[in-house]
This record gives C-alpha cells, sequence and structure tokens, in this order.
C-alpha cells in the first residue's frame, strides 16, 4: 500500500534524477495554450475535485493520471509573448508562453512534474513555497545536478498544504527571470468547500527592460526596468477582471520583480487571507485597500463584491502604471517652448513641445513611436484617455453575471446623476 511517508521517502531516493529513455517514450504530452488571453477555467476532468484558479491572461497545465500520480510536463523554451496589442517581446518561459501555465493540485496529491530543457543553457525548477523533500527543491548545484539542454528531469512530491506558491528556476536566475521564466503554483483543501470563493484570480507580477523599437528584454538591468507587467502582459493588455456582484472575491498575486508592489483596489476594503507561507488565521487579518508584496512573495487579498463598478485595481507607484519610457525626460512645467518650438519644426517636421502643462496629453498623443513600442500612458475608458500603462487593470462588478463568465461585460453604466460633473451653479 502506498503511504504518503513511504512516497516521500520513495521520491527522495529517486531525487531528481533524469528520466530513462523507457519513461520518456511515455511523457505526458505538454500543452500548449491558445491565444493570449485568459483561459476560463475548467471543471478538472480527473483526479480529486477542486476549485480552479482564473490565471490573468493565461491557463492552468493539464494533467494526467498514472495511477495515484498526477503527472505534469513543463518545457522550458524560448517563447513570443504578446505583451499587449501592438508589442510582442522574445521571452523565455513554459510550454509557449511567460509565465507557463499554472499548476493546480489538491492537498495529498501525489505530483509528478517532468520538466524537459529546450533553452539553449542548462535550468532547474525551484517549488517556491512548497515543502517537500530536499533533493526536489530545484536549487541547481546544491539540492541537484542543473538539468543540461535537451534534456528531460522529473520532479516527485506530494503536496502537503494548500496555498498559493509559484515555480521559477533556480539557475542563472538572473538571466533566466529577466527572461519571464516562471509559473503559478496552486495548492487547493483537500475540502473543496474549505476556503472556497466565487471567483479566483492568480496573477505573477514580473519586470522587463525592453528598449523602444527592440523585442528582447536586457538580462543585466538591476532596477531600472521599464515594462512593469502581471503575467508578462501590460495595460491595456491585462485582461479586465469581471465578477458578479455578492460574489466572494480573492486575488492571488506574487512579485518576481526586483522591488516591491504596493497594489492597491479601488472601492473596497479586503483582507490578506494568505501568503506564500500559508493561509493567514481570521484573528491575524486587518481591512487594507493597499498591500505590499515583497520581492519573492506572494499574497492573496479577499473581499466581497457587494458595489458595482468599474473599479481600478493596480500598483501604486505611479512609473509602474507606465509603459516604456526615458527616465531622463526633464521637468518641462511651466516652461514656456513656444520660441524653441517654432526654431525645432524647421528642424524637425511635425515637432511636438510636451509636459509645459504637465504630461496628461501624452494620454490621447498619437505620437510616431519606433516599431514594437507601445505609448507611455495609454488605453481608453468610456470618458477619455485613461493615461495608464503597466500594472493595472479593472475589476468590474456586475449583477447577474453567469457563474462562470469571465468575459468582459464592458463599461459600467452608472446610475444617473451619480458620476463627477462640471459644476454649472445653482
Ligand atoms: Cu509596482
Amino acid at each position: 500500500m502506498i503511504t504518503r511517508r513511504n512516497l516521500i521517502a520513495g521520491s527522495a531516493m529517486l531525487g531528481a534524477a533524469a528520466v530513462a529513455r523507457s519513461a520518456l517514450a511515455a511523457l505526458p504530452e505538454p500543452a500548449y495554450p491558445v491565444g493570449p488571453g485568459t483561459a476560463p477555467p475548467p471543471t478538472p476532468p480527473s483526479g480529486r475535485p477542486f476549485h480552479p484558479v482564473v490565471t490573468l491572461n493565461g491557463w492552468s497545465a493539464p494533467w494526467r493520471m498514472n495511477g495515484a500520480w498526477k503527472e505534469f510536463h513543463l518545457v522550458a523554451e524560448p517563447v513570443t509573448r504578446e505583451m499587449a496589442p501592438g508589442m510582442t517581446a522574445n521571452l523565455w518561459g513554459y510550454n509557449g508562453q511567460s509565465p507557463g501555465p499554472t499548476v493546480e493540485a489538491v492537498e495529498g496529491d501525489q505530483l509528478r512534474i517532468f520538466v524537459t530543457n529546450k533553452l539553449p543553457e542548462h535550468t532547474a525548477v525551484h517549488w517556491h513555497g512548497l515543502h517537500l523533500p530536499c533533493g526536489m527543491d530545484g536549487v541547481g548545484g546544491l539540492t541537484q545536478p542543473q538539468i543540461p539542454p535537451g534534456k528531460t528531469f522529473v520532479y516527485e512530491f506530494t503536496v502537503s498544504r494548500a496555498g498559493t506558491f509559484m515555480y521559477h528556476p533556480h539557475a542563472d536566475e538572473m538571466v533566466q527571470m529577466a527572461m519571464g521564466m516562471m509559473g503559478l503554483f496552486i495548492v487547493h483543501p483537500r475540502d473543496p468547500a474549505q476556503r472556497r470563493v466565487d471567483r479566483d484570480f492568480a496573477f505573477l507580477a514580473n519586470a522587463f527592460d525592453i528598449d523602444p523599437g527592440t523585442y528582447t528584454p536586457r538580462v543585466a538591468t538591476m532596477t531600472e526596468f521599464n515594462m512593469w507587467c502581471w503575467n508578462s502582459r501590460v495595460f491595456p493588455g491585462i485582461d479586465h477582471l469581471a465578477v458578479r456582484r455578492g460574489d466572494r472575491v480573492r486575488i492571488r498575486m506574487g512579485n518576481l520583480t526586483m522591488t516591491n508592489h504596493p497594489m492597491h483596489l479601488h472601492g473596497y476594503s479586503f483582507s490578506v487571507t494568505g501568503t506564500d507561507g500559508g493561509w493567514v488565521p481570521a484573528s491575524a487579518q486587518w481591512p487594507e485597500v493597499t498591500t505590499d508584496i515583497p520581492v519573492g512573495a506572494m499574497r492573496a487579498v479577499e473581499f466581497d463584491a457587494d458595489v458595482p463598478g468599474d473599479w481600478a485595481f493596480h500598483c501604486h507607484k505611479a512609473h509602474h502604471t507606465m509603459n516604456a519610457m526615458g527616465h531622463t525626460v526633464p521637468t518641462m512645467i511651466g516652461v514656456d517652448q513656444a520660441a524653441a518650438m517654432k526654431k525645432a519644426a524647421t528642424l524637425i517636421p511635425g515637432y511636438m513641445a510636451m509636459g509645459a502643462g504637465g504630461m496628461a496629453d501624452m494620454g490621447a498623443m498619437q505620437m510616431p513611436l519606433p516599431e514594437n513600442t507601445l505609448p507611455m500612458m495609454t488605453g481608453t475608458g468610456p470618458f477619455g484617455p485613461l493615461e495608464m500603462g503597466g500594472m493595472f487593470s479593472v475589476v468590474k462588478v456586475r449583477d447577474g453575471l453567469a457563474s462562470g463568465d469571465y468575459r468582459d461585460p464592458g463599461w459600467y453604466k452608472h446610475p444617473p446623476g451619480t458620476v463627477a460633473r462640471e459644476w454649472t451653479g445653482s
């Protein structure tokens, strides 16, 4: 009989060993996403039942049951990611996308995860936050040999507790994370009624340094990133979070950038109900509207969506809600550029002076941009330009959405007399 104890002992002995040729023939077919949009979560077709997460602009990895084992197949490889319509990036990821597919499991599952390396260099996969045998921890050189290009390794462990986790390389980390290698790892409670929410969203904050007009991130950048992403997407490429009024909503967020992100939700208070260390007991929760996510950490927040509307949800660092920009842009507020503009126009046809009254004009202006470059401040709402980019989306709370319907419900129709308006007297 297979017990958890002899399973863990057995998998520890196996280690993250290279898979034998005979086993390779039996590898599960790696699955690939259909497009850059949010894949609606399917009902788990096999294994223990759970209420799946919705990966923003992402998808969950399918698995196959092999006896008691739940088997996944991740392929580390170069990918092309559309960061928003109008811009694609050459990244590294898993199974055709950065981030890779979300791995979803249930407390008590025995997992066998095949990792095939199709990168030009070695890699290893660390299962961040999970409790597992040391030899399965995925630190190349420390707990296992690196996975050479062209080889497949297997990781085997039992997931012992529910929570919000992630996976990422622990090999040439600076390069491999700067290129977008990461994915969410969600473990659901064994009892699907436990910690049940109606809508369970998940994303990883990541950042890239991609020069305007180019396609491949600079991998040696330490702090000056210019593309601030959720799941390797930037606004207006990040899908909205469609929520039915009355739903209990959870948003799980991880941070694999090199700086912290104070994530802020308008219109609601939420509680931090979990971290990558586990669930936060109710007695230790307090209301927040912003929660800071440190580097290498995860937060799950929850709220009851009882007020309809289009509620902004974004990182509160103002530079993180912008797309690529020159950080050396001079402040021109109050500067009379009229004379300079006349001169410049004789040299550069179509020259525009900018910033004398602030930079809001940037949101509406259609400046010629280098190829494969997004405007710095962009997006259009029902009342005009939104002047946002980067880590920004909208939680759209509506009456009467069908459960499981995550399609964009369009802009909120405000009841008459409830929108800020010009004061015209009386
Ligand atoms: Cu931020």
